[in-house]
Protein backbone atom coordinates (compact mmCIF):
# COMPACT_ATOMS: atom_id res chain seq x y z
CA UNK A 1 0.00 0.00 0.00
CA UNK A 2 1.43 3.05 -1.12
CA UNK A 3 2.02 6.19 1.39
CA UNK A 4 -0.66 8.70 0.14
CA UNK A 5 0.78 11.90 1.79
CA UNK A 6 2.31 14.83 0.34
CA UNK A 7 5.79 14.36 0.79
CA UNK A 8 8.35 15.53 -1.25
CA UNK A 9 9.82 12.65 -2.65
CA UNK A 10 13.15 11.95 -4.49
CA UNK A 11 14.37 8.70 -6.49
CA UNK A 12 16.67 7.52 -9.10
CA UNK A 13 14.33 7.61 -12.64
CA UNK A 14 16.46 5.87 -15.39
CA UNK A 15 17.02 1.83 -15.03
CA UNK A 16 20.00 0.51 -12.93
CA UNK A 17 23.26 0.02 -14.25
CA UNK A 18 25.82 1.70 -16.31
CA UNK A 19 24.11 4.26 -18.92
CA UNK A 20 24.92 7.70 -21.20
CA UNK A 21 22.95 9.61 -18.73
CA UNK A 22 21.03 9.03 -15.95
CA UNK A 23 18.51 10.88 -14.47
CA UNK A 24 17.38 11.57 -10.55
CA UNK A 25 13.61 13.54 -10.09
CA UNK A 26 12.37 14.78 -7.16
CA UNK A 27 8.92 16.04 -6.91
CA UNK A 28 7.36 18.12 -3.47
CA UNK A 29 5.35 20.73 -3.21
CA UNK A 30 8.20 23.90 -3.73
CA UNK A 31 11.14 22.57 -4.74
CA UNK A 32 12.98 25.99 -4.71
CA UNK A 33 15.31 26.06 -1.64
CA UNK A 34 16.32 22.27 -2.97
CA UNK A 35 17.36 23.73 -6.32
CA UNK A 36 19.25 27.03 -4.62
CA UNK A 37 21.14 24.22 -2.71
CA UNK A 38 22.21 21.59 -5.28
CA UNK A 39 22.14 24.12 -8.71
CA UNK A 40 23.26 27.20 -6.60
CA UNK A 41 21.14 29.21 -8.19
CA UNK A 42 16.95 29.99 -9.20
CA UNK A 43 16.62 27.44 -12.88
CA UNK A 44 14.10 29.26 -15.73
CA UNK A 45 11.14 27.10 -15.52
CA UNK A 46 11.01 24.11 -18.03
CA UNK A 47 14.75 25.02 -19.70
CA UNK A 48 17.83 22.79 -19.37
CA UNK A 49 20.92 24.23 -17.42
CA UNK A 50 24.01 22.77 -17.88
CA UNK A 51 25.55 23.22 -14.11
CA UNK A 52 27.55 21.22 -11.66
CA UNK A 53 25.69 19.71 -9.25
CA UNK A 54 26.97 20.80 -5.42
CA UNK A 55 27.52 19.05 -2.23
CA UNK A 56 27.49 20.46 1.00
CA UNK A 57 31.02 21.83 0.48
CA UNK A 58 29.68 23.41 -3.08
CA UNK A 59 31.76 21.23 -4.29
CA UNK A 60 30.30 19.32 -7.62
CA UNK A 61 29.52 16.03 -7.56
CA UNK A 62 28.48 15.86 -11.15
CA UNK A 63 28.38 17.88 -13.77
CA UNK A 64 24.72 17.72 -15.66
CA UNK A 65 21.48 19.30 -17.53
CA UNK A 66 18.89 20.64 -14.41
CA UNK A 67 15.26 20.94 -15.16
CA UNK A 68 12.84 22.84 -12.72
CA UNK A 69 9.35 22.00 -13.65
CA UNK A 70 7.12 24.35 -11.57
CA UNK A 71 3.84 23.39 -10.35
CA UNK A 72 1.27 22.90 -12.15
CA UNK A 73 3.14 22.25 -15.05
CA UNK A 74 4.93 19.06 -14.45
CA UNK A 75 4.44 15.37 -14.60
CA UNK A 76 3.11 15.16 -11.33
CA UNK A 77 1.47 18.39 -10.69
CA UNK A 78 3.70 19.07 -8.19
CA UNK A 79 7.32 20.99 -8.68
CA UNK A 80 9.30 18.71 -10.03
CA UNK A 81 13.10 18.84 -10.23
CA UNK A 82 15.15 16.91 -13.04
CA UNK A 83 18.91 16.46 -12.67
CA UNK A 84 20.47 14.27 -15.60
CA UNK A 85 24.02 13.33 -14.62
CA UNK A 86 26.59 10.66 -15.74
CA UNK A 87 24.87 7.15 -15.64
CA UNK A 88 26.81 5.56 -13.43
CA UNK A 89 25.13 3.90 -10.35
CA UNK A 90 27.63 5.04 -8.08
CA UNK A 91 27.41 8.54 -9.35
CA UNK A 92 23.47 8.76 -9.28
CA UNK A 93 23.59 6.79 -5.18
CA UNK A 94 25.90 9.77 -4.94
CA UNK A 95 23.24 12.56 -6.12
CA UNK A 96 20.30 11.06 -4.80
CA UNK A 97 21.87 11.03 -1.17
CA UNK A 98 22.91 14.51 -1.69
CA UNK A 99 19.46 15.72 -2.35
CA UNK A 100 18.42 14.25 0.64
CA UNK A 101 21.13 15.88 3.11
CA UNK A 102 20.31 18.94 1.07
CA UNK A 103 16.71 18.79 1.77
CA UNK A 104 17.71 18.13 5.61
CA UNK A 105 20.36 21.08 5.91
CA UNK A 106 18.56 24.06 7.59
CA UNK A 107 18.15 26.75 4.51
CA UNK A 108 20.03 29.81 5.17
CA UNK A 109 17.17 32.53 5.56
CA UNK A 110 14.59 30.98 7.80
CA UNK A 111 16.91 28.43 9.79
CA UNK A 112 14.53 25.18 9.16
CA UNK A 113 15.27 22.56 7.06
CA UNK A 114 15.26 23.28 3.03
CA UNK A 115 12.35 20.73 2.01
CA UNK A 116 11.53 19.07 5.21
CA UNK A 117 10.41 15.05 4.41
CA UNK A 118 11.81 14.52 1.73
CA UNK A 119 12.32 10.76 1.21
CA UNK A 120 12.72 7.99 -1.83
CA UNK A 121 9.81 7.56 -3.59
CA UNK A 122 7.70 4.18 -3.47
CA UNK A 123 7.68 2.42 -6.64
CA UNK A 124 4.49 3.70 -9.04
CA UNK A 125 5.30 6.74 -6.54
CA UNK A 126 5.27 10.02 -9.57
CA UNK A 127 2.70 8.55 -11.77
CA UNK A 128 0.15 8.35 -8.01
CA UNK A 129 0.92 11.88 -7.76
CA UNK A 130 0.20 12.68 -11.40
CA UNK A 131 -2.99 10.92 -10.99
CA UNK A 132 -4.10 12.20 -7.92
CA UNK A 133 -3.68 15.77 -9.21
CA UNK A 134 -5.36 15.08 -12.03
CA UNK A 135 -2.96 15.32 -14.64
CA UNK A 136 -3.91 11.68 -16.03
CA UNK A 137 -6.52 8.99 -15.42
CA UNK A 138 -6.05 5.69 -14.02
CA UNK A 139 -6.21 3.95 -17.45
CA UNK A 140 -3.51 6.00 -18.34
CA UNK A 141 -1.31 6.01 -15.20
CA UNK A 142 -1.74 1.94 -15.99
CA UNK A 143 -0.60 2.29 -19.64
CA UNK A 144 2.75 4.17 -18.57
CA UNK A 145 3.68 1.22 -16.61
CA UNK A 146 2.54 -1.32 -19.36
CA UNK A 147 3.94 0.73 -22.03
CA UNK A 148 7.21 0.24 -19.72
CA UNK A 149 6.64 -3.80 -19.84
CA UNK A 150 5.26 -3.76 -23.38
CA UNK A 151 7.19 -7.37 -24.49
CA UNK A 152 6.19 -6.63 -28.12
CA UNK A 153 6.16 -3.92 -30.67
CA UNK A 154 2.05 -4.06 -30.86
CA UNK A 155 1.76 -3.91 -27.04
CA UNK A 156 3.87 -1.07 -26.89
CA UNK A 157 2.32 0.61 -29.72
CA UNK A 158 -1.56 0.14 -28.22
CA UNK A 159 0.04 1.50 -24.58
CA UNK A 160 0.52 4.65 -26.38
CA UNK A 161 -2.62 4.84 -27.82
CA UNK A 162 -4.14 4.30 -23.95
CA UNK A 163 -1.36 6.33 -22.57
CA UNK A 164 -2.46 8.74 -24.79
CA UNK A 165 -6.39 8.64 -23.73
CA UNK A 166 -8.04 7.03 -26.31
CA UNK A 167 -9.43 4.31 -24.12
CA UNK A 168 -10.21 7.09 -21.17
CA UNK A 169 -12.23 8.47 -24.13
CA UNK A 170 -14.52 5.88 -25.19
CA UNK A 171 -14.88 4.98 -21.41
CA UNK A 172 -16.22 8.83 -21.22
CA UNK A 173 -18.51 9.02 -24.37
CA UNK A 174 -20.10 5.92 -23.13
CA UNK A 175 -20.47 7.50 -19.50
CA UNK A 176 -21.87 10.17 -20.85
CA UNK A 177 -24.48 8.34 -22.65
CA UNK A 178 -24.81 6.73 -19.45
CA UNK A 179 -25.29 10.34 -17.82
CA UNK A 180 -27.59 11.64 -19.83
CA UNK A 181 -30.04 7.98 -19.54
CA UNK A 182 -30.29 7.84 -15.97
CA UNK A 183 -31.00 11.66 -15.76
CA UNK A 184 -33.67 10.88 -18.00
CA UNK A 185 -34.88 7.79 -15.20
CA UNK A 186 -34.54 10.25 -12.23
CA UNK A 187 -36.70 12.69 -13.41
CA UNK A 188 -39.08 10.54 -14.12
CA UNK A 189 -39.22 9.02 -10.98
CA UNK A 190 -40.42 12.65 -9.82
CA UNK A 191 -43.14 12.60 -11.98
CA UNK A 192 -44.56 9.22 -11.46
CA UNK A 193 -47.70 9.86 -13.29
CA UNK A 194 -45.93 10.85 -16.29
CA UNK A 195 -43.47 8.34 -16.56
CA UNK A 196 -44.44 5.56 -19.06
CA UNK A 197 -44.81 8.69 -21.92
CA UNK A 198 -42.07 10.50 -20.81
CA UNK A 199 -39.39 7.69 -21.39
CA UNK A 200 -41.05 6.57 -24.22
CA UNK A 201 -41.24 9.90 -26.01
CA UNK A 202 -37.39 10.41 -25.24
CA UNK A 203 -36.80 6.86 -26.52
CA UNK A 204 -35.14 5.67 -23.62
CA UNK A 205 -35.29 1.87 -25.12
CA UNK A 206 -33.44 3.12 -27.95
CA UNK A 207 -30.65 5.24 -25.99
CA UNK A 208 -30.47 1.83 -24.03
CA UNK A 209 -29.66 -0.23 -26.75
CA UNK A 210 -27.60 2.26 -28.45
CA UNK A 211 -25.35 2.45 -25.00
CA UNK A 212 -25.21 -1.50 -25.52
CA UNK A 213 -24.13 -1.56 -28.45
CA UNK A 214 -21.03 0.88 -28.51
CA UNK A 215 -20.12 -0.90 -25.32
CA UNK A 216 -19.89 -4.45 -27.16
CA UNK A 217 -17.49 -2.67 -29.62
CA UNK A 218 -15.04 -1.14 -26.76
CA UNK A 219 -15.45 -4.58 -24.91
CA UNK A 220 -14.14 -6.53 -27.89
CA UNK A 221 -11.46 -3.48 -28.78
CA UNK A 222 -10.50 -4.09 -25.01
CA UNK A 223 -10.32 -7.95 -24.75
CA UNK A 224 -7.83 -7.46 -27.66
CA UNK A 225 -5.73 -4.76 -25.42
CA UNK A 226 -6.03 -7.28 -22.66
CA UNK A 227 -4.54 -9.81 -25.12
CA UNK A 228 -1.67 -7.93 -26.10
CA UNK A 229 -0.51 -7.50 -22.61
CA UNK A 230 -1.04 -10.79 -20.92
CA UNK A 231 -0.93 -13.70 -23.61
CA UNK A 232 -1.71 -16.76 -23.51
CA UNK A 233 -0.24 -19.83 -22.00
CA UNK A 234 0.10 -22.74 -25.02
CA UNK A 235 0.74 -25.97 -23.45
CA UNK A 236 2.56 -28.96 -26.04
CA UNK A 237 1.78 -32.38 -24.51
CA UNK A 238 1.73 -35.93 -25.63
CA UNK A 239 3.08 -39.43 -25.93
CA UNK A 240 7.14 -39.75 -25.32
CA UNK A 241 8.75 -38.81 -28.83
CA UNK A 242 6.14 -36.96 -30.72
CA UNK A 243 7.57 -34.61 -31.37
CA UNK A 244 6.94 -31.95 -28.44
CA UNK A 245 10.46 -30.52 -28.05
CA UNK A 246 10.77 -30.42 -31.88
CA UNK A 247 8.20 -28.47 -32.14
CA UNK A 248 8.86 -26.03 -29.11
CA UNK A 249 11.94 -25.56 -31.13
CA UNK A 250 9.86 -24.72 -34.62
CA UNK A 251 7.97 -22.20 -32.74
CA UNK A 252 10.78 -20.36 -31.30
CA UNK A 253 12.95 -20.27 -33.67
CA UNK A 254 15.76 -21.48 -32.01
CA UNK A 255 17.40 -25.54 -30.37
CA UNK A 256 16.02 -24.72 -27.05
CA UNK A 257 14.65 -28.22 -25.57
CA UNK A 258 17.13 -30.86 -26.06
CA UNK A 259 16.02 -33.64 -28.78
CA UNK A 260 16.69 -36.81 -29.67
CA UNK A 261 15.13 -40.37 -30.46
CA UNK A 262 15.64 -41.50 -26.81
CA UNK A 263 11.82 -41.73 -25.80
CA UNK A 264 11.72 -40.00 -22.13
CA UNK A 265 13.86 -36.80 -23.49
CA UNK A 266 12.48 -34.13 -22.13
CA UNK A 267 11.76 -33.80 -17.94
CA UNK A 268 11.84 -30.42 -16.56
CA UNK A 269 9.45 -28.02 -18.31
CA UNK A 270 11.07 -25.53 -20.77
CA UNK A 271 8.71 -22.69 -21.37
CA UNK A 272 9.67 -19.84 -24.26
CA UNK A 273 7.56 -16.77 -25.04
CA UNK A 274 7.28 -16.49 -28.61
CA UNK A 275 4.55 -13.82 -30.65
CA UNK A 276 2.86 -14.36 -33.60
CA UNK A 277 1.87 -11.07 -34.68
CA UNK A 278 2.75 -9.22 -31.63
CA UNK A 279 0.67 -11.63 -29.38
CA UNK A 280 2.51 -13.17 -26.78
CA UNK A 281 2.26 -17.11 -26.47
CA UNK A 282 3.78 -18.64 -23.50
CA UNK A 283 4.60 -22.25 -24.98
CA UNK A 284 5.83 -24.96 -22.60
CA UNK A 285 7.52 -28.12 -23.90
CA UNK A 286 6.65 -31.43 -21.28
CA UNK A 287 7.70 -34.06 -20.46
CA UNK A 288 5.93 -36.86 -22.34
CA UNK A 289 3.10 -38.82 -20.97
CA UNK A 290 3.26 -42.50 -20.03
CA UNK A 291 3.53 -44.86 -17.17
CA UNK A 292 6.89 -45.24 -15.89
CA UNK A 293 9.47 -46.84 -12.90
CA UNK A 294 11.78 -43.92 -13.78
CA UNK A 295 11.37 -41.76 -11.01
CA UNK A 296 12.82 -38.88 -12.49
CA UNK A 297 10.87 -39.10 -15.57
CA UNK A 298 7.45 -39.98 -13.11
CA UNK A 299 8.48 -36.45 -11.86
CA UNK A 300 8.53 -34.65 -14.92
CA UNK A 301 5.05 -36.46 -16.03
CA UNK A 302 3.62 -35.13 -13.13
CA UNK A 303 5.01 -31.70 -13.95
CA UNK A 304 3.69 -31.89 -17.57
CA UNK A 305 0.33 -32.33 -16.08
CA UNK A 306 0.71 -29.22 -13.65
CA UNK A 307 1.59 -27.33 -16.86
CA UNK A 308 -1.95 -28.83 -18.65
CA UNK A 309 -4.03 -27.71 -15.96
CA UNK A 310 -2.76 -24.52 -15.60
CA UNK A 311 -2.87 -24.19 -19.32
CA UNK A 312 -4.89 -21.67 -22.12
CA UNK A 313 -5.21 -23.69 -24.75
CA UNK A 314 -3.40 -27.41 -25.17
CA UNK A 315 -1.67 -29.00 -28.08
CA UNK A 316 -2.36 -32.17 -27.97
CA UNK A 317 0.80 -33.76 -30.23
CA UNK A 318 0.50 -36.90 -32.29
CA UNK A 319 3.11 -38.96 -34.40
CA UNK A 320 1.79 -39.82 -37.91
CA UNK A 321 4.08 -42.79 -38.47
CA UNK A 322 2.98 -44.50 -35.40
CA UNK A 323 -1.01 -43.15 -35.86
CA UNK A 324 -1.87 -46.78 -37.55
CA UNK A 325 -0.32 -49.24 -34.41
CA UNK A 326 -3.12 -50.09 -31.63
CA UNK A 327 -1.42 -49.62 -28.62
CA UNK A 328 -0.42 -46.53 -29.83
CA UNK A 329 -4.00 -44.98 -30.48
CA UNK A 330 -4.84 -46.70 -27.31
CA UNK A 331 -2.20 -44.35 -25.46
CA UNK A 332 -3.27 -41.36 -26.95
CA UNK A 333 -6.95 -41.95 -25.99
CA UNK A 334 -5.99 -42.50 -22.38
CA UNK A 335 -4.47 -39.01 -22.15
CA UNK A 336 -6.99 -37.82 -24.21
CA UNK A 337 -9.31 -39.11 -21.52
CA UNK A 338 -7.18 -37.21 -18.71
CA UNK A 339 -7.20 -33.82 -20.58
CA UNK A 340 -10.75 -34.16 -20.49
CA UNK A 341 -10.83 -34.92 -16.87
CA UNK A 342 -8.50 -31.98 -16.00
CA UNK A 343 -9.51 -29.37 -18.09
CA UNK A 344 -12.21 -27.24 -18.19
CA UNK A 345 -14.26 -27.25 -21.76
CA UNK A 346 -13.57 -23.97 -22.27
CA UNK A 347 -9.52 -24.73 -22.68
CA UNK A 348 -9.01 -25.74 -26.19
CA UNK A 349 -7.25 -28.65 -27.05
CA UNK A 350 -5.88 -28.76 -30.75
CA UNK A 351 -4.89 -32.13 -32.29
CA UNK A 352 -1.52 -31.58 -34.28
CA UNK A 353 0.40 -34.49 -35.80
CA UNK A 354 3.77 -34.41 -36.18
CA UNK A 355 6.26 -36.12 -38.95
CA UNK A 356 4.13 -35.99 -41.92
CA UNK A 357 7.19 -35.37 -43.85
CA UNK A 358 7.92 -39.40 -42.89
CA UNK A 359 4.15 -40.38 -43.91
CA UNK A 360 3.21 -38.33 -46.37
CA UNK A 361 0.46 -40.66 -46.98
CA UNK A 362 -0.77 -40.59 -44.12
CA UNK A 363 -4.20 -38.06 -43.44
CA UNK A 364 -5.43 -37.44 -39.76
CA UNK A 365 -8.90 -37.22 -40.28
CA UNK A 366 -9.32 -34.30 -37.79
CA UNK A 367 -6.47 -31.28 -36.42
CA UNK A 368 -3.74 -30.56 -38.25
CA UNK A 369 -0.47 -32.30 -39.97
CA UNK A 370 3.27 -30.57 -40.13
CA UNK A 371 6.27 -31.42 -39.58
CA UNK A 372 8.48 -30.23 -36.75
CA UNK A 373 11.49 -31.45 -38.88
CA UNK A 374 11.01 -29.46 -42.42
CA UNK A 375 8.80 -26.70 -41.08
CA UNK A 376 6.06 -27.57 -43.17
CA UNK A 377 2.68 -26.81 -41.67
CA UNK A 378 3.83 -24.42 -39.36
CA UNK A 379 2.85 -21.33 -40.29
CA UNK A 380 -0.14 -22.51 -40.28
CA UNK A 381 -0.34 -23.70 -36.89
CA UNK A 382 0.91 -19.85 -35.87
CA UNK A 383 -2.27 -18.90 -37.55
CA UNK A 384 -4.71 -21.72 -35.54
CA UNK A 385 -3.08 -20.70 -31.96
CA UNK A 386 -3.81 -16.91 -32.54
CA UNK A 387 -7.13 -18.45 -33.60
CA UNK A 388 -7.68 -19.98 -30.32
CA UNK A 389 -6.14 -17.14 -28.16
CA UNK A 390 -9.04 -15.52 -29.38
CA UNK A 391 -6.94 -12.93 -31.43
CA UNK A 392 -9.41 -11.11 -34.14
CA UNK A 393 -7.50 -7.91 -35.72
CA UNK A 394 -9.79 -4.91 -34.81
CA UNK A 395 -10.08 -2.37 -37.54
CA UNK A 396 -9.90 1.06 -35.57
CA UNK A 397 -6.71 0.20 -33.50
CA UNK A 398 -6.31 -1.76 -29.73
CA UNK A 399 -5.53 -0.05 -26.31
CA UNK A 400 -3.21 -1.54 -24.19
CA UNK A 401 -6.19 -2.56 -21.18
CA UNK A 402 -5.83 -4.95 -18.54
CA UNK A 403 -7.69 -7.93 -17.59
CA UNK A 404 -9.07 -5.30 -14.38
CA UNK A 405 -10.60 -3.21 -17.37
CA UNK A 406 -12.15 -5.86 -19.06
CA UNK A 407 -14.01 -7.52 -15.95
CA UNK A 408 -14.88 -4.12 -14.96
CA UNK A 409 -17.02 -4.09 -18.77
CA UNK A 410 -18.12 -7.35 -18.28
CA UNK A 411 -19.98 -5.78 -15.02
CA UNK A 412 -20.70 -2.95 -16.94
CA UNK A 413 -22.92 -4.99 -19.26
CA UNK A 414 -24.49 -7.35 -16.73
CA UNK A 415 -26.02 -4.12 -15.06
CA UNK A 416 -26.77 -2.56 -18.70
CA UNK A 417 -28.68 -5.86 -19.44
CA UNK A 418 -30.52 -5.47 -15.84
CA UNK A 419 -31.43 -2.38 -16.34
CA UNK A 420 -32.68 -3.59 -20.57
CA UNK A 421 -35.34 -5.80 -18.64
CA UNK A 422 -36.30 -3.80 -16.08
CA UNK A 423 -37.16 -0.62 -18.81
CA UNK A 424 -39.26 -3.62 -21.17
CA UNK A 425 -41.04 -5.17 -17.31
CA UNK A 426 -42.71 -1.37 -17.37
CA UNK A 427 -43.24 1.27 -14.56
CA UNK A 428 -43.27 -0.40 -11.51
CA UNK A 429 -39.41 -1.28 -11.74
CA UNK A 430 -38.18 2.43 -12.81
CA UNK A 431 -36.42 2.17 -9.10
CA UNK A 432 -34.76 -1.02 -9.92
CA UNK A 433 -33.46 0.64 -13.48
CA UNK A 434 -32.22 3.72 -12.09
CA UNK A 435 -29.91 1.37 -9.47
CA UNK A 436 -28.97 -0.42 -12.19
CA UNK A 437 -27.83 2.38 -14.18
CA UNK A 438 -26.19 3.94 -11.04
CA UNK A 439 -23.85 0.43 -11.28
CA UNK A 440 -23.05 0.80 -14.47
CA UNK A 441 -21.57 3.88 -14.15
CA UNK A 442 -19.72 2.70 -11.11
CA UNK A 443 -18.01 0.23 -12.99
CA UNK A 444 -17.28 2.12 -15.80
CA UNK A 445 -15.85 4.72 -13.40
CA UNK A 446 -13.58 2.05 -11.63
CA UNK A 447 -11.84 1.96 -15.21
CA UNK A 448 -10.28 5.43 -15.07
CA UNK A 449 -10.57 5.76 -11.36
CA UNK A 450 -13.21 9.13 -11.35
CA UNK A 451 -14.25 7.45 -7.85
CA UNK A 452 -11.98 6.86 -4.44
CA UNK A 453 -11.19 3.57 -4.00
CA UNK A 454 -7.94 3.62 -2.26
CA UNK A 455 -7.00 -0.15 -1.91
CA UNK A 456 -7.12 -0.67 -5.60
CA UNK A 457 -5.32 2.52 -6.20
CA UNK A 458 -2.47 0.94 -4.06
CA UNK A 459 -2.87 -2.50 -6.42
CA UNK A 460 -1.97 -0.57 -8.87
CA UNK A 461 0.69 1.99 -8.27
CA UNK A 462 2.77 -0.91 -6.31
CA UNK A 463 3.58 -2.32 -9.37
CA UNK A 464 5.19 0.42 -11.02
CA UNK A 465 9.12 0.93 -10.73
CA UNK A 466 10.18 2.87 -8.70
CA UNK A 467 11.19 6.61 -9.87
CA UNK A 468 8.02 6.30 -12.21
N1 LIG B 1 10.79 -37.28 -39.48
C1 LIG B 1 10.52 -36.48 -38.45
N2 LIG B 1 11.07 -36.71 -37.26
C2 LIG B 1 10.80 -35.87 -36.25
C3 LIG B 1 9.95 -34.75 -36.41
N3 LIG B 1 9.84 -34.11 -35.23
C4 LIG B 1 10.62 -34.80 -34.38
N4 LIG B 1 11.20 -35.86 -34.96
C5 LIG B 1 12.10 -36.84 -34.36
O1 LIG B 1 11.40 -37.50 -33.33
C6 LIG B 1 12.27 -37.79 -32.25
C7 LIG B 1 11.69 -37.26 -30.95
O2 LIG B 1 11.65 -35.82 -31.02
P1 LIG B 1 11.50 -34.95 -29.71
O3 LIG B 1 11.23 -33.57 -30.15
O4 LIG B 1 12.64 -35.17 -28.80
O5 LIG B 1 10.20 -35.61 -29.11
P2 LIG B 1 9.49 -35.31 -27.70
O6 LIG B 1 8.04 -35.45 -27.92
O7 LIG B 1 9.97 -34.05 -27.13
O8 LIG B 1 10.00 -36.54 -26.84
P3 LIG B 1 10.13 -36.67 -25.25
O9 LIG B 1 10.83 -35.47 -24.74
O10 LIG B 1 10.90 -37.92 -25.07
O11 LIG B 1 8.73 -36.80 -24.73
C8 LIG B 1 13.61 -37.18 -32.61
O12 LIG B 1 14.44 -38.18 -33.14
C9 LIG B 1 13.27 -36.16 -33.67
O13 LIG B 1 14.32 -35.93 -34.56
C10 LIG B 1 9.37 -34.54 -37.71
O14 LIG B 1 8.62 -33.60 -37.97
N5 LIG B 1 9.70 -35.44 -38.67
MG1 LIG C 1 10.94 -33.62 -25.45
Amino acid sequence: MLARTSDPIVAIATASGRGAVGIVRVSGARLAPLVDAICGRALKPREATYLPFRDAEGEPVDHGLAIHFPSPNSFTGEDVLELQAHGGSVVLQLLLARCLEAAAEPDPVTGRPRLPGLRVAEPGEFSQRAFLNGKIDLAQAEAIADLIDASTEAAARSAGRSLSGAFSREIHTLRDALIHLRMLVEATLDFPEEEIDFLQKADAAGQLAKLQSQLSAVQQRARQGALLREGIKVVIAGQPNAGKSSLLNALAGAELAIVSAVAGTTRDVVSQTIQIHGVPLHVADTAGLRESSDEVEQIGVARAWGQIESADAVLFLHDLTRADQPDYAAADAEILAGLQRKLPASVPVLDVWNKQDAAPAVHPAQGIALSAKTGLGIEALREQLLAMAGWQAVPEGVYLARARHVQALARVETHLALAADHLAAQAQLLDLLAEELRLAQNALNEITGEFGADDLLGVIFSRFCIGK
